[in-house]
């Protein structure tokens, strides 16, 4: 019989040897066991690094700053400054905007058109449920403002100082959980020179107002009629196919604050931002004056069913507002004629955008009207979206005067 050479040397026919074996196979055993697991954790450690170096997000890692919440492009890792990327284009298709129910089309989650590829991650962001919710007072305002229009603004330029706002003009808070996630809504034509000025002022000023905002520039496209109401109501609806906003300032691109005090965000009430003018000598022009930028929550606008649609050239759809508020019993909120004070841009009148003619009989109904024009009975067609570095701009077809 001819035996095995022990591995380690001496003889098999030793006393033992059985033994021993049995230990060398047992330390060599463990020995894989060891390796095996040591190469799981190595390769399992890279795997959770993958979603990452692609652009997806980890359940845990989410995105403290909701920029996620509105589709942000794979440009986003781009360093700012460098070559400018082309907007990000999210639709190019018309797209019908009916009078559905607003609450349906706030819902996050996947939907049709728009709301389906933008809207945001039903899940809070993981860093947020370690932050403090923000200060009722933002402790970085510096108070009262120089604010003048003698020098060009470069956009460029605007980016760079902002560099926190991301792309589509969303910025959240870093250190804190804004309660206020306001959608600024800005009716809009031809007015791109204002739009420079306005970015360049409110985006610090919003920042440091700790808010967790968008901001959204609705064109009208064509040539009729200009309608700021209903354009307004547009930015309510698109705005919500985005992020869960509970609050919508809608601001004339030519009005610009001059106190970071006069916060924009939505109060029990709704709010009144412009009331201190300048071309009104720092005062309202009447009490009852709530046009240039106001601030409602989407309840309050909900209450109202909007903005009228058919106040179609200038004047009168401020007031219809402020009617419907008052017969919704409802009181407007100020800032005092100190904080509130504003400047704009001053500037000749808009073609397309003369007075119109039936403002006053249209006042004089906003009681019956208002049940029946209105969010209700919005209809529009998106024609184009636009991500911007600064701003989100929404070209839409609102129709002509009926
Ligand atoms: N707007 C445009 N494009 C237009 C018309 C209006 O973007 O062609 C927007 C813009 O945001 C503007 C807002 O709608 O700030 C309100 O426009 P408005 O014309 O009702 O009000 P504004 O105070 O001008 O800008 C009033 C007439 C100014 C006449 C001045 C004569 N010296
Ligand atoms: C009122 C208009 C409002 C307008 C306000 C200030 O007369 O729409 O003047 O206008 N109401 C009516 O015409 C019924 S402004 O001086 O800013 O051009 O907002």
């Amino acid at each position: 019989m001819r035996f095995r050479e022990p591995l380690l040397g001496g003889s098999a026919a030793m006393p033992g040897a059985s033994l021993q074996r049995a230990c060398r196979l047992l330390v060599a055993v463990c020995a894989l066991h060891l390796g095996v697991t040591l190469v799981y954790y190595l390769v399992g450690r890279d795997l959770s690094r993958l979603p990452q170096l692609v652009g997806v997000p980890t359940p845990l890692q989410g995105s403290s700053n909701g920029a996620a919440a509105i589709g942000q492009p794979s440009g986003e890792l781009q360093p700012r400054g460098a070559a400018p990327p082309p907007p990000s284009r999210t639709s190019s298709k018309p797209r019908l905007g009916g009078a559905s129910n607003p609450d349906a089309d706030s819902r996050p989650g996947p939907g049709p058109g728009l709301g389906s590829n933008l809207t945001s991650a039903p899940v809070t962001p993981a860093t947020a449920l370690s932050l403090p919710a923000c200060p009722e007072e933002s402790p970085l305002l510096v108070g009262p403002m120089l604010i003048e229009f003698n020098k060009a603004v470069d956009l460029k330029l605007v980016e760079e100082q902002n560099p926190k706002v991301k792309v589509g003009g969303r910025y959240t808070p870093k250190d804190c959980v804004s309660p206020h996630k306001v959608a600024i809504i800005i009716p809009f034509r031809n007015r791109q020179e204002h739009l420079k000025y306005w970015l360049y002022y409110l985006h610090p000023v919003l920042q440091r107002q700790q808010l967790d905002y968008g901001i959204y520039v609705i064109n009208q496209a064509g040539e009729s009629m200009f309608n700021r109401a209903k354009l307004l109501n547009v930015g309510f609806k698109e705005a919500l196919k985005d992020y869960g906003y509970n609050c919508f300032v809608f601001s004339d691109v030519d009005l610009i604050p001059m106190n970071d005090h006069n916060t924009y965000r939505c109060f029990s009430q709704p709010r009144h931002i412009s009331v201190a003018m300048d071309k009104f000598g720092f005062s309202l022009p009447y009490v009852q004056y709530f046009g240039g930028v106001s601030a409602l929550s989407k309840q309050q606008f909900l209450t109202i069913n909007g903005f009228p649609n058919n106040y179609w050239g200038w004047g009168g759809e401020d007031d219809d507002i402020f009617n419907r508020l008052a017969f919704k019993g409802m009181s407007v909120s100020r800032p005092s004629a100190v904080i509130g004070k504003c400047r704009m841009i001053r500037h000749s009148r808009d073609k397309k955008n003369e007075p119109n003619p039936q403002r006053f009989d249209r006042i004089a109904h906003t009681k019956e009207t208002m049940l029946s024009d209105g969010l209700n009975t919005l209809t529009y067609l998106v024609l184009d979206v636009q991500r911007y570095p600064l701003y989100t701009k929404i070209t839409v077809d609102i129709g002509t005067p009926s």
